[in-house]
């Protein structure tokens, strides 16, 4: 792991951003930094997972890492914003589940390439992804998910969609953490991956194909 990853695992809030800076000077692309930080989180993650860290803790690299993503915003604009896409996506974190980084980190990549982004903030519920999909008639609907629990509301959301005769009209993508550790055919999204880059990448190919 880098200087950056080992600050967010010593809960470190000035050798992190003392890293970040370091890294961007050295012209490191900040969402590779992206990915450094989502590494030291994981790690934060298996020790609160072992009881070595406690909610407090996970509080604590949560806060390090959204003072890390400040910087590295405009950096992210301005390395990856040249492209103009347009095109609507609804995005949301599942119900039950309040987890934002990764989501707010897709969210600023796409705007930044002129993507309308309509979010839908954390914990949304079945009906809200329906009725926004109906109201704004995006062609993306993003889900992002970190719980095992949020992994049946993913699939809930796609089969509401299909019922309420929505599907076709929109390719799904799904990211987030517990979205690495499942296979995506239980899902049956049009693209499932836990890299912001890759999944945006996909999305521009969907609005402008
Ligand atoms: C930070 C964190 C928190 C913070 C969240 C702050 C916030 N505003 O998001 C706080 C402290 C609030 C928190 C709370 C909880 N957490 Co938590 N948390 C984490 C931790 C350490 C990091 C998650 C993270 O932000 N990663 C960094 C981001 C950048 O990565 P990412 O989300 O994967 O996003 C990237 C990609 O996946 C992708 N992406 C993300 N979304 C999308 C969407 C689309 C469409 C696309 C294309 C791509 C994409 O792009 C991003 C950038 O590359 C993880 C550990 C882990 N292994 O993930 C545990 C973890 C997810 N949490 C866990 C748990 C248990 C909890 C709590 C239940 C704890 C508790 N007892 O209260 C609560 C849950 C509350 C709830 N109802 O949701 C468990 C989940 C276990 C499980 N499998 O169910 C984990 C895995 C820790 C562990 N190993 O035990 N947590």
């Amino acid at each position: 792991m880098g200087k950056l990853a080992d600050a967010l695992v010593a809960l470190d809030k000035n050798a992190a951003l003392a890293a970040t800076q370091e890294a961007l000077q050295a012209g490191t692309d900040p969402l590779a930094l992206v990915n450094e930080a989502r590494q030291g989180l994981e790690v934060v993650g298996e020790k609160y997972d072992c009881g070595e860290f406690f909610l407090m803790e996970l509080m604590r690299a949560a806060q390090i890492f959204q003072s890390v993503a400040q910087v590295l915003t405009p950096k992210i604009v301005e390395a990856h914003g040249g492209v103009k896409t347009s095109g609507k996506v609804v995005i949301g974190t599942v119900a039950g589940d309040i987890h934002d980084l990764g989501k707010n980190i897709v969210k600023i990549l796409m705007e930044c390439r002129g993507i309308e982004v309509i979010d839908l903030g954390v914990d949304v519920k079945t009906e809200r992804f329906v009725e926004a999909v109906q109201k704004h008639r995006p062609q993306v609907v993003g889900m992002s998910a970190l719980l095992t629990a949020s992994v049946s509301e993913m699939k809930k959301n796609i089969e509401a969609l299909e019922a309420a005769g929505l599907r076709d009209s929109v390719k799904i993508a799904v990211g987030g953490g517990i979205v690495g550790e499942i296979d995506n055919s239980v899902l049956g999204a049009d693209l499932a991956t836990v890299d912001a880059n890759e999944g945006v990448r996909q999305i521009e190919q969907w609005l402008t194909a």
